[in-house]
């Protein structure tokens, strides 16, 4: 049976799917599993539970919507007809999943004609699924969220107030920079944190568990479905000078804050690599 195209029927299959890669992901985990693949450097991993993982997802699609276009990180990659896009990172935060560190997650972001309109980030180990249907709200286990300050007719935070995650590239150059970049942040604001996975990074975002999250090098599946759950969550995305979120920088935070993050990094040319 074809689901429709109705946000709200995407948002349920791509959360079931992601409940169903989620469950492998915890109770079929080899007990010896190990790095079956690189990629962009030695540290830029690829395990067959990935693989597993986007396997199950991109069947599941294509069992209900087989006309559909598909972006998965380990290489799914279709084009569709009807409109639709499914954009699946299988495991968001694989270093943490080889080493069991719970911070992982599966993401998956749906596309009708080019916007994201549906978003699930399933995060197993830590018991939450954060969901959101653009312009209907965000959700963590379906309960509403919404970004820290977010309702309040306080002044915005400032920069010297915000618990900031951001992430790190496989490239030792650009850790280089990036290294250089957040020292100079550090002592402008709480605190940082690295969670290792991007996705679960404007999760945290999107219902207050950090209060910004920046990072360079981010991929489509990294961000499709988070992006989309921190806006609806009430927070602002985006690149730096006013481009969208890429490859090239991702920030995430609600309104006042967003705009004091980005004045630091374009200061600091943090969208580039040298
Ligand atoms: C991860 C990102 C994270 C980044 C990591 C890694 P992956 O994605 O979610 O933000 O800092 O280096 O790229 O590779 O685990 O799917």
């Amino acid at each position: 049976m074809t689901v429709s195209a109705d946000p709200k029927e995407l948002l349920e299959m791509a959360t079931r799917l992601a409940a169903e890669a989620g469950r492998i992901l915890v109770h079929e985990r080899p007990r010896d599993l190990g790095v079956s693949a690189t990629k962009s450097s030695p540290t830029d991993i690829v395990t067959v539970m990935d693989q597993r993982s986007e396997k199950l997802i991109v069947e599941g699609i294509l069992a209900a919507r087989p006309d559909d276009g598909i972006l998965g990180e380990e290489g799914a990659s279709r084009q569709g007809t009807s409109g639709v896009r499914w954009v699946i990172d299988p495991i968001d935060g694989t270093v943490n999943y080889l080493y069991e560190i719970p911070m992982w997650c599966v993401s998956i972001g749906v596309e009708i004609d080019g916007q994201t309109v549906a978003g699930v980030v399933e995060a197993p180990m830590l018991g939450e699924t954060f969901t959101a249907l653009r312009g209907h709200g965000a959700w963590r286990n379906g309960e509403p969220i919404t970004v820290r300050g977010e309702g309040s007719d306080g002044p915005p935070l400032p920069l010297s107030g915000a618990l900031v995650a951001t992430g790190f590239g496989y490239a030792a150059q650009r850790r280089a920079v990036q290294g250089k970049i957040v020292a100079e942040l550090l002592p402008l604001v709480r605190d940082i944190r690295r969670a290792g996975s991007a996705a679960l990074d404007l999760c945290s975002v999107a219902c207050g568990r950090v209060d910004a999250y920046y990072e360079r090098g981010t991929n489509a599946w990294d961000i499709a479905a988070g992006a989309l759950i921190v806006e609806e969550a009430g927070g602002k995305v985006g690149g730096l000078r006013g481009a969208a979120a890429s490859v090239e920088m991702t920030v995430a935070a609600a309104g006042g804050l967003y705009e004091g993050l980005c004045g630091f990094l374009e200061g600091r040319s943090a969208d580039q690599d040298s």
